[in-house]
């Protein structure tokens, strides 16, 4: 039987110990005429977490190309984010919508 040298014996390797990566989704702004631009900079630095700078950034991308990427999460916090932008922009009775789709 092969032989382990003495050093190795009870090491486990990195990829043994490991665990999977969760499949990633990005979450979509996508563009409407009606929400503001105040709004989605708002959204982007309230619940994906962006500073002043970024979130105007994403906020022109999706207004100059019709979407954009607010973030990238495993599924069940891309849904989570998802259902509350819905929530919120409904309060405020916009019709902002994103989306979410794999990386
Ligand atoms: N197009 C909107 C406006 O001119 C701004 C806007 C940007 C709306 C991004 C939605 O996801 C959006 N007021």
């Amino acid at each position: 039987m092969p032989t382990r040298p003495k050093e190795a014996e009870g090491v486990v390797t990195k990829e043994e110990v490991r665990t999977k990566e969760p499949p990633m989704y990005r979450v979509l702004l996508l563009n409407d005429d009606y929400t503001t631009m105040d709004f989605v900079v708002h959204v982007l630095e309230q619940i994906f977490h962006k500073d002043k700078g970024e979130a105007t950034t994403i906020m022109l991308q999706v207004h100059a190309s019709g979407r954009g990427t607010a973030g990238v999460y495993p599924r069940e916090v891309a849904e989570t984010k998802m259902a509350v932008v819905h929530h919120v922009a409904r309060q405020h009775e916009y019709p902002l919508k994103c989306q979410m789709e794999p990386v």
